[in-house]
């Protein structure tokens, strides 16, 4: 089965919660047993990536310390065409559809579709929104910021990611955001498209994430959490828990 196939079916049948690990914030081993707890509290698949400081290296040696250590998805959430690694199960085969800068658009992930091909990676069609405040990779992305109030411009964008054949939609308010994407977006986007959506950014508790996929989200992220809080497994299960409800 691939990667997709594996959302695809599960969010068919639930929530999905993935985990996001920055593999610039702390050595391999580090984010090898944070993929560990996150899998002990029922994460669904991990996600790779960051906005800065990346190498393929580092890339290389996080994702094969974590499928040293289990079993899930390990999917590439890229910032360019340089941090592909040929040990990670998928990639988000993303357009930041919202960038003034077309490297983000289109041009990196033309330098990146024949290393793709030739290393044999699942990619996975997305298209990428960044939402007000959009924090680092908002700044990073050059995007011209979807307002939180602009419901209308976020339908736009994610219908045409859908016409576009893209099989994921991704609502981002940004890594450390202080509110995540409004509820009123999250909604309305759901019921204007019809594949999967996935937001992430600024969710920090249980309520939050419950109240983001009762308003429609079939996927919540979380990064952020993960690194700061002390107890990694039993903070994501309340999460994965709110969630499930
Ligand atoms: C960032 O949406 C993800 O790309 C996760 O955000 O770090 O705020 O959880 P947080």
């Amino acid at each position: 089965m691939s990667v997709l196939e594996y959302i695809e079916e599960k969010v068919k049948r639930k929530k999905m919660h993935m985990t996001l690990i920055d593999p610039a914030e702390q050595e391999p081993v580090e984010s090898a047993k944070m993929a560990y707890e996150a899998y002990l509290a029922g994460t669904d698949a991990i996600m790779i990536g960051g906005s800065t400081n990346l190498t393929r290296e580092l890339m290389d040696e996080t994702i094969l310390a974590i499928k040293e250590k289990i079993n899930l998805p390990v999917i590439i959430f890229p910032s360019g065409a340089d941090v592909i690694s040929q040990y990670a199960d998928a990639i988000y085969f993303m357009s930041l559809l919202n960038s003034r800068d077309v490297n983000f658009v289109i041009r990196q992930q033309v330098m990146g579709a024949p290393i793709i091909k030739k290393i044999g990676l699942e990619p996975i069609p997305m298209g990428y929104l960044i939402i007000e405040p959009g924090m680092t990779a908002g700044r990073v992305g050059q995007a011209e910021l979807i307002k939180r109030d602009d419901i209308k411009t976020a339908i736009g964008y994610a219908l045409a990611a859908q016409y576009l054949g893209m099989k994921l939609v991704y609502l981002e308010a940004g890594s450390g955001a202080p509110e995540p994407v409004p509820q009123e977006m999250i909604s309305a986007v759901k019921k204007e498209t019809d594949i999967p959506l996935i937001v992430g950014g600024g969710i920090r508790t249980p309520q939050q994430a419950r109240a983001i996929v009762k308003a429609g989200a079939d996927i919540i992220v979380t990064g952020t959490l993960v690194e700061e809080v002390s107890n990694i497994r039993d903070s994501l299960k309340k999460i994965i828990e709110a969630i499930s409800l």
